[in-house]
């Protein structure tokens, strides 16, 4: 990994970061691909991306005024999705667990800001503010700035060596750094097609690279929170109740970056609990639990992990079609 100022390679391994870039760069050079495929209507019942929200993604500034530069990281959870693909354990997409089964918006945000403390001992007039998902920023073409890597068929950021199993956290900052800025990452597909062929709802369009969201199963399980009809093709899953991470199974840049790590599922011991909910009940046992439990109870239950999203009433639809 490369290593500036207090940005040692052995500090950040430490935060289990794959690789970090840098870029002064507050316009990303996709804003008009967003916006048309915005207004084709594909981010579907994605309203935080349609709405007033969507032009704010033109420009960092619009969001953070006093932006000079950002130093983004990719955050692994490898270790996790090799423990899933060694037990063919694929009802819950592998981000959700692997930051100890914590929502990774509190789990990152705690490490972004011991990085930034490392860097306001060196340079104290910093300032920063953070991007991590929620924010109305394009984080993949913010990271493609940065130098981390190129947008693959599936829509995912992928990076030469590390592969694409990492969340994307940044600081933004007001000031430059020293920091020599990365060279910008090209195509490595080719004439790959894996990821659109593997896809069982057919929501991938390898042309523009992006998907039609509401066909998206990870959509549907995570981001849908009422009783809503399942995308063509959802019965033709692995077993997905949770997320879905079979476009990034199939990428061949996928492979050797598992190869370098062990695999595991370490859960924190107030999550511990999610183990014996998804992995030791049958879905038909699971499903009959959070049919018992109130709306209330089975949020508890899940609070403070990323399993809270979708709520009893989401959580129910997301059985539809599948066997134990
Ligand atoms: C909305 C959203 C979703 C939606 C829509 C996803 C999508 N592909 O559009 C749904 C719910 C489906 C989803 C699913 C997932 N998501 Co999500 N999601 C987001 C969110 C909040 C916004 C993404 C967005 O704006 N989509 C609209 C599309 C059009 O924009 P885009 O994804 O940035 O794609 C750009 C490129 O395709 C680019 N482009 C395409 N071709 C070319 C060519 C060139 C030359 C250039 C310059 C640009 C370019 O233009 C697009 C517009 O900028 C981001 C966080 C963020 N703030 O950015 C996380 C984010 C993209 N999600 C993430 C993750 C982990 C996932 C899942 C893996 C979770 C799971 N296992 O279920 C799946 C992956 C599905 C997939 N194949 O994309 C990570 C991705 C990390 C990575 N390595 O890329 C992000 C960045 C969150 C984070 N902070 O890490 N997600
Ligand atoms: S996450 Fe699953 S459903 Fe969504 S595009 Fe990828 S393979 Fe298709
Ligand atoms: S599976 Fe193939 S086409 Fe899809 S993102 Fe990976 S390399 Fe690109």
């Amino acid at each position: 990994m490369k290593e500036s100022g207090p940005l040692t390679a052995e500090f950040l391994s430490s935060l289990n970061v794959l690789d970090w870039g840098y870029t002064e760069e507050s316009i990303p050079k996709s804003f008009s691909a967003f916006s048309t495929w915005v207004e084709a209507g594909h981010a579907g019942p994605l309203s935080y991306l349609s709405d007033h929200r969507k032009d704010l993604r033109s420009d960092i500034r619009l969001v953070y005024p006093e932006f000079q530069s950002a130093v983004v990281f990719l955050f692994s959870y490898q270790e996790t999705k090799k423990w899933m693909l060694e037990n063919k354990r694929h009802e819950i997409a592998s981000y959700a667990l692997g930051f100890g089964g914590e929502d990774y918006h509190f789990a990152l945000k705690e490490r972004l800001k011991l990085i930034f403390d490392r860097l306001k001992e060196n340079y104290p007039d910093l300032e920063c503010s953070l991007s991590l998902d929620i924010q109305p920023i394009l984080e993949r073409d913010l990271a493609h700035r940065a130098g981390l890597g190129w947008f693959g068929k599936n829509s995912m950021l992928i990076n030469q060596k590390q592969g694409s199993y990492f969340i994307l956290g940044s600081l933004l900052l007001n000031k430059k750094l020293p920091i020599n800025l990365s060279t910008i990452d090209v195509d490595h597909c080719g004439q790959c097609s894996a990821c659109s062929d593997a896809c069982p709802t057919q929501a991938i369009d390898p042309i523009t690279r992006t998907l039609k969201a509401s066909q998206c199963i990870s959509t549907f399980t995570i981001e849908l929170m009422k009783e809503a009809d399942p995308p063509v093709g959802f019965e033709k899953s692995r077993g997905e109740i949770f997320g879905c991470d079979i476009c990034q199974d199939v990428c061949p840049w996928n492979r050797k970056p598992l190869l370098r790590v062990e695999a595991f599922l370490k859960l924190h011991e107030k999550f511990l609990h999610l183990k014996e909910l998804f992995y030791e009940l049958s879905k038909s046992e699971l499903k009959k639990v959070i049919s018992q439990e109130s709306n209330r109870s089975w949020k508890k239950r899940l609070l403070g992990s990323a399993l809270e999203r979708p709520g009893k009433q989401g959580w129910l639809k997301n059985f539809i079609g599948k066997k134990d």
